[in-house]
């Protein structure tokens, strides 16, 4: 290939293409990134999608072009089409505000103290005591249980999120069943399907849809908004004394540049952001991370050689979680292989050639499929679960699973934190045992986890 190539080199693009719909056929819309990792296998490092005559997607998964569009220069955070649509419902919250809007750097400047390293000694005797809720939980379902833990996750990330960011308990183990799920965590989970649904439909299935279920999603929409702004209210009006949590520190912190404050409006969509994006990436990650460890039980013992060898049979203080080295290659594996976040949309800030030969437009949205990155060739093995090579020394592939630049994940220490200590406690106090017939499964709602994953629990100390 010349370098001077003509931009009318034409990208690989799945075959079958329809005139109207492009390749919409081609993707399947309960599980949309995982049939792009397939068609990645087929089509390579890059490819594109037209969904419609001229709405052009570029799917990446190769080292060198995910190196080019990480490069902050070149390219940016993209707020791509299925993702307006969460902007409904987190509005201009960190999440998915657009760069120019000077709120995200307001927000971004205030909260970033709360998500530094050091900050995870505020939160950590709230995420025990969230996990210890769990523990409880699961201990008066009998002396063996088998428990749902992709629904016992879920309820741990969000009573977890609520305990530590805004020091509210949303009572999600206090009940048994999907029946008593928080209102809040219904209506997101329900909010979180339509668009995942509406994004990866047709144009005429979308008339159905929007007809069916239009009404309920903005009612939904108003509902998750008003608890955010009631949360806030109440605190305004009953300020705590101690350290400061999350919701403190949008309503009490003055910007360091600017010199303003967050308006109410904002705060309603930071909580609700923080609920979204704190609680379905890590529960998502914590369920793949004790399936792989059930699978391998060698790994589990492993952790749980670790976890004595630091902490005994003691509580685990918040300095020791940063000695958890293995466990901590654990998770960081876990993401390798099942990003839970499975990619997220870049764009160029001006015309530009990716590769030295595909003409991308500006704005034109990109997608980096971590999904595929993280297995490629670059990887030894990349799809054996090997938490070793994240060992210091060892060779290794490209990996971001937290996104890139300024708009990359807020709460990265947070998650890992949180992670690192979940797996450190619950192996050392249960053997978990997989169903025997289980083969992984994976549910895609924006997020990934592992679908209907159940365990029997073996208590291994009183
Ligand atoms: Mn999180 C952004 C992955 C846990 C809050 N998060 C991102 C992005 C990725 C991501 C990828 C970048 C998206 C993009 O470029 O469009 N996040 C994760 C993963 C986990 C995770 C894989 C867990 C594992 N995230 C968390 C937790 C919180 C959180 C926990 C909060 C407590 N994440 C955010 C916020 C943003 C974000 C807020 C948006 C940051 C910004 O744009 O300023």
């Amino acid at each position: 290939m010349s370098g001077a190539s003509s931009p009318t080199v034409a990208l690989p693009h799945p075959k079958d293409r329809h005139p109207l719909f492009g390749d919409a056929k081609a993707i399947d819309p309960s599980r949309p990134t995982q049939t792009e990792y397939q068609l990645a296998q087929e089509l390579g490092p890059i490819y594109e999608l037209m969904f419609g005559p001229d709405y052009r997607l570029l799917v990446v998964t190769g080292t060198e072009l995910a190196q080019e569009v990480w490069d902050e220069t070149r390219f940016e955070k993209h707020v791509a089409a299925p993702l307006e649509r969460l902007r409904e419902v987190t509005g201009d919250g960190l999440f998915m505000a657009y760069s120019s809007e000077p709120v995200w750097g307001i927000a971004h400047r205030i909260l970033t103290p709360g998500f530094v390293k050091p900050a995870m000694a505020i939160y950590h005797d709230a995420m025990v005591a969230s996990i210890e809720s769990m523990f409880e939980y699961w201990q008066g379902a009998g002396a063996r249980p088998r428990v749902n833990l992709t629904q016992d996750l879920n309820s741990l990330t969000f009573e977890l999120i609520g305990r530590a960011g805004f020091s509210t308990s949303f009572s999600a183990f206090a009940h048994g069943g999907d029946a008593d799920l928080h209102p809040f965590l219904t209506q997101l989970n329900r909010a979180m399907w339509w668009i995942s649904t509406v994004s990866n439909s047709t144009p005429m299935e979308r008339v159905r849809l929007e007809r069916q279920h239009g009404q309920q999603y903005k009612d939904d929409l108003v509902a998750l908004h008003e608890y955010g702004l009631e949360l806030a209210g109440t605190r305004a009006a009953e300020p705590r004394q101690g350290s400061k949590d999350l919701l403190d520190l949008m309503l009490t912190t003055v910007d360091p540049d600017t010199g303003e404050k967050l308006p109410a409006e904002n705060i309603a969509y930071q909580v609700v952001s923080f609920l979204l994006a704190g609680q379905e990436t890590t529960a998502g990650t914590l369920g793949f991370a004790l399936h792989y460890l059930m699978q391998q039980p060698e790994i589990a013992d492993r952790v749980r050689a670790e976890v004595q060898e630091v902490c005994g049979d003691s509580p685990i203080a918040y300095e020791q979680v940063a000695k958890l080295r293995y466990t901590r290659c654990v998770v960081d594996e876990t993401l390798r292989l099942w990003p839970s976040a499975p990619g997220y949309f870049r764009a160029a800030r001006a015309d530009t050639e990716l590769g030295g030969c595909w003409p991308v437009r500006e704005g034109e949205p990109i997608f980096v499929l971590t999904l595929g990155l993280h297995r490629n060739e670059d990887w030894h093995d990349p799809l054996t679960f090997d938490p070793d090579r994240f060992l210091p020394g060892r060779d290794k592939g490209p990996y971001r699973p937290f996104g890139v630049g300024p708009r990359a994940c807020i709460g990265r220490q947070f998650a890992l934190h949180e992670a690192v200590l979940t797996l450190a406690l619950a192996t050392r106090r249960y053997n978990f045992v997989p169903d025997s017939d289980y083969t992984l499964a994976v549910h895609e709602q924006l997020t990934l986890k592992p679908e209907n994953l159940y365990a029997t629990l073996e208590h291994r100390v009183s």
